[in-house]
């Protein structure tokens, strides 16, 4: 059976996990975090990040892009990487758009808000938080606001793997206790209430809730029960 290594917690990990999930894929789920690796683990990513995925015959595929292609080549269905080029470009950039720029800023924000109290014994930077908040996202979500504009997935109306990159980083937010504001980024805020709901996303997000607790309104409903 293939096995996914990387802990879910991570954006890039994530967007595999939803991935194998959209095309019901069976595989096994060694959750590693970057900062511990295996000795050996840069004979499988060179460099020594999260995830790879280890196929069937023993091939090491490394970063979440790479793995999503693989994916949707060896498992068409449902297609997650457009046919028509134009549409697939537009979802690679805007995947390549979120992983690039989206999710390190929220990485941030997810190591200070829900790392930094829960695993790492320190208090949350506040000051770090509010310049993520105040100057780093504004940007990037006033242009995700105008790419989504009034539709259900970012490009020509399919899911495809830029959702999945979006969602993925929306959920480490939503781990950080953060709500994206309805008044700034009302199309944002819709798209982000609806695909936080897809069954493989919420799946995916509440059994991270169980495992490791945080601070969205499901772990705090979870922690008053
Ligand atoms: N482009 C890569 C990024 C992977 C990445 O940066 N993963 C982080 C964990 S969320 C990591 O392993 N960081 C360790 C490092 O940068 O040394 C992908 O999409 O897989």
């Amino acid at each position: 059976m293939p096995t996914l290594h990387g802990t879910p917690l991570s954006p890039f990990a994530r967007k595999v996990l939803i991935a194998l999930a959209e095309k019901n894929i069976e595989f096994e789920h060694n959750p590693v975090v970057h900062f511990a690796l295996p000795d050996g683990y840069e004979k499988m990513h060179p460099l020594k990040k999260v995830p790879v995925f280890t196929t069937d015959e023993d091939a090491h595929i490394p970063d979440s892009s790479v793995i999503l292609d693989y994916l949707d080549r060896t498992h068409p269905e449902p297609r997650l990487i457009p046919e028509e080029p134009i549409s697939a470009a537009k979802a690679l950039f805007l995947e390549e758009y979120v992983d690039s720029a989206l999710a390190p800023t929220i990485a941030t924000i997810f190591i200070e808000k829900f790392a930094a109290p829960i695993a790492m014994n320190r208090p949350t930077n506040e000051p770090l938080v509010e310049k993520m908040l105040s100057e780093k996202l504004p940007p990037l979500f006033t242009h995700l606001d105008n790419e989504i504009g009034e539709s259900e997935y970012l490009v020509d109306g399919l899911f495809t793997v830029a959702d999945i990159a979006l969602a993925s980083s929306l959920c480490n937010l939503r781990h950080a206790g953060i709500e994206i504001s309805e008044e700034q980024y009302p199309n944002l805020r819709r798209y982000a209430d609806q695909i936080l709901s897809r069954p493989t996303i919420q799946t995916q997000f509440n059994s991270e809730v169980d495992q490791y607790g945080g601070n969205s309104p499901e772990a705090n409903a979870k922690a008053t029960a």
